[in-house]
């Protein structure tokens, strides 16, 4: 007789839980020049936190072949105008794709290629993203609640933040009358 044994890894209530996971935390003083509106920003706590990513880091990071698997937990809120987002990446080998799929709340994934064309996907509970080669992938709550999301990808991905922490994407999600409008960044660094 073989042996039936009990996972060592659990998605539970909402929460991952088991060996190997690690968990970070993103408050808005760890996301210096992330949104654009200074003032906005400036009346803040600097501890409150945007998002929370639990991770299953069950290999060595850079090894080819294994999988990492994350659960993202973005709050809701906004600087100015501008939805609660995570800080965005390309990945560090810039083939490596992603699937993203929606848990709860709602937001927009907002992709962006190398000549820095963008668009967004709307993410709602069920909804599944595929994020293709050389695409620097973000998401930005548009809800009143938490917008929680997984995401798998390749565990020689690395993440490439420098690109956007420099010149940002070519647009931002914004409220504009109420609704969340994909505007053109004002801070276009590539002209
Ligand atoms: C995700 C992201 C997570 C947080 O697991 O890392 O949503 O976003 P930032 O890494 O941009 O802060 C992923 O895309 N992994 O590759
Ligand atoms: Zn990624």
């Amino acid at each position: 007789m073989k042996k039936i044994i009990l996972p060592n890894i659990y998605y539970s209530n909402g929460l991952l839980i088991g060996n190997n996971v690690e968990k970070v935390v993103r408050k808005i003083k760890d996301l210096n020049g992330l949104f654009d509106d200074e003032a906005s920003l400036n009346k803040i706590d600097p501890d409150t936190i945007v998002y929370e990513v639990s991770s299953h880091l069950e290999e060595k990071e850079g090894r080819e072949g294994g999988l990492f698997f994350g659960i993202t937990y973005l709050y809701p809120g906004k600087v100015g105008n501008e939805y609660f987002m995570t800080k965005g990446h390309y990945h560090a080998k810039i083939d490596r794709t992603e699937y993203y799929w929606g848990i709860e709340g709602e937001g927009v994934l907002i992709l962006m290629d190398e000549d820095r064309n963008v668009c967004g996907e709307k993410i709602f509970p069920g909804s599944l993203h595929y994020i293709k080669s050389g695409i620097a992938h973000r998401v930005a709550n548009t809800g009143t609640q938490i917008l929680s999301f997984g995401a798998c990808w390749p565990s020689d991905a690395g993440h490439c933040y420098d690109t956007i922490a420099k010149n940002g994407f070519s647009a931002r999600l914004r409220e504009i009358n109420g609704t969340a409008v994909l505007e053109d960044s004002k801070k276009l660094l590539y002209v």
